[in-house]
């Protein structure tokens, strides 16, 4: 039962743990078959799913429908909470774990209204501002980027760098943050030294040679980033 996971999901504590790792994908970012894709990186140690269906190529109607039923089925399996990005219908309808939306999708506050309090909602955030909208509009967590350049999503701004999240936390956000853009396990580390919870990423494992491989190194830069952090106090941070 989905509805009970996700409320345990959306405890803070377990939100935190459940961004370390968070892969985003659609049919479209993988070069090989995407259910094969995401049963390796679970295999890696992936913690959170994002079936984001979007861009050149991207499937509609029942390919879409069908892709998206057979991810969340795998997700369930393992235990690895499934969230849809902006298409609230679709994630009713295959009964995900959480819904995530950016600036220009469905308004957050509309969302949360729509999918419940037993679903998690992610919202995207560039900026402080952006930020406390989405606290507001009921986010559990916001997604911070792109912090790096990154060439997967069409219609990226510029990249922010890291500042912008040593900034949040210094003006006290204490919601969980992931970044996203342009993060591999180079830099993966610095993400979570600079604030954030988690790293999400979409090409460092869905074009990886090992997707398994590349899964664990994330998870390691942010375990390794996780114990700096908490050595230097925690970054005001639990
Ligand atoms: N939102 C901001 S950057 C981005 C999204 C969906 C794309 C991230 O992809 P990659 O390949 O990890 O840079
Ligand atoms: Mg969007």
């Amino acid at each position: 039962m989905s509805a009970a996971a996700g409320l345990a999901w959306r405890q803070v504590e377990s939100l935190r743990e459940r961004l370390q790792v968070y892969l985003i994908m659609g049919s479209n970012n993988c070069l090989k078959d995407p259910a094969a894709v995401l049963e390796a990186s679970i295999a890696g140690g992936v913690t959170m799913f994002q079936y984001r269906e979007k861009g050149t190529g991207a499937l509609a109607g029942d390919e879409r429908l069908s892709l998206a039923s057979k991810l969340r089925e795998l997700c369930r399996k393992h235990g690895v909470p499934f969230i849809v990005n902006d298409d609230v219908d679709l994630a009713l309808a295959i009964d995900a774990d959480g819904v995530h939306v950016g600036q220009e999708d469905e308004v957050a506050a509309e969302v949360r209204r729509r999918i419940g309090e037993a679903r998690i909602l992610g919202v995207s955030a560039y900026d402080q501002a952006e930020a406390e909208a989405a606290i507001r509009s009921g986010a559990d967590y916001i997604g911070v980027g792109p912090l790096f350049s990154t060439t997967t999503k069409e219609d990226a701004k510029s990249a922010s760098g890291l500042a912008v999240l040593e900034a949040m936390r210094d003006q006290g956000l204490q919601i969980p943050i992931v970044g996203i853009g342009g993060i591999t396990p180079d830099n993966a580390g610095e993400v979570v030294r600079a604030g954030a919870n988690g790293v999400s990423v979409i090409t460092a494992i869905t074009h990886a040679a090992d997707e398994r491989a590349a899964t664990e190194a994330l998870q390691l830069a942010v375990k390794q980033g996780l114990a700096v952090r908490a050595d230097a106090g925690g970054n005001g941070l639990a």
